[in-house]
């Protein structure tokens, strides 16, 4: 999944050669994480101290793969900020290429309020929604999740991923990934193992 992520984010460039991404989600769905991780972050412990992220914060770095410079747009995603981001967010998506909005698959409680902003979200810029890339992401979907008794791949299954299919424009391209920071580690078994 984090292997396909330089591509996803280097298919589509914009005028100035710049990707412009934005990211949104509730809070602590994992948002700086991702990004963390595809600025090329190993190092797990500064995962663990991240604070949440004020209003928003524009991240700007060269993509590992082919040095596209990349603007990801990090949006706290806290109650507070929902609104404003929402009455802006038309200026925001200008010339953005990829909107991804992330779902905490671990917050079963806040499932309904992720659906109900990502709806929102989709109304406010529905003129712009033909140029944007949209990507789901399905996120702290760790390896070994699902023999969790916590867990409830049903709900995911059978209610999350119907309900975001359903508020999701026919007519627009878009995809649904099952994502973890952890899952970046793969090759580096010495972190896997202390992880899990
Ligand atoms: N289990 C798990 N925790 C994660 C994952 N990604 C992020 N986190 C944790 O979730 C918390 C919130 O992450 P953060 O990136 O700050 O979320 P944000 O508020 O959406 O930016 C942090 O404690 C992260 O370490 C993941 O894939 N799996
Ligand atoms: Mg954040």
């Amino acid at each position: 999944m984090m292997e396909n992520q330089d591509n996803d984010l280097n298919r589509t460039k914009n005028k100035e050669n710049t990707i412009k991404v934005l990211v949104l989600g509730l809070d602590n769905s994992g948002k700086t994480s991702l990004i963390m991780s595809h600025k090329g972050e190993r190092n797990l412990m500064n995962y663990f101290s991240l604070k949440p992220t004020k209003n928003y914060n524009i991240e700007t770095y060269k993509s590992s793969l082919n040095q596209t410079p990349i603007a990801v747009w990090d949006f706290g995603g806290q109650k507070i900020f929902r609104e404003t981001h929402l009455a802006n967010l038309k200026t925001y998506a200008d010339s953005a290429q990829k909107l991804i909005y992330v779902f905490d698959v671990q917050d079963k409680k806040r499932y309904q309020v992720a659906l109900t902003y990502l709806k929102k979200i989709l109304t406010r810029i529905k003129e712009q929604l033909n140029e944007i890339e949209i990507m789901i992401y399905l996120h702290k979907y760790d390896p070994g999740i699902e023999k969790d008794p916590d867990f409830n791949k049903e709900k995911i299954q059978n209610s999350l991923i119907p309900n975001i299919r359903e508020l999701m424009p026919k007519n627009i391209k878009y995809e649904i990934d099952k994502t973890s920071i952890f899952t970046m580690f793969r090759k580096s078994t010495v972190f896997m193992n202390q992880i899990d």
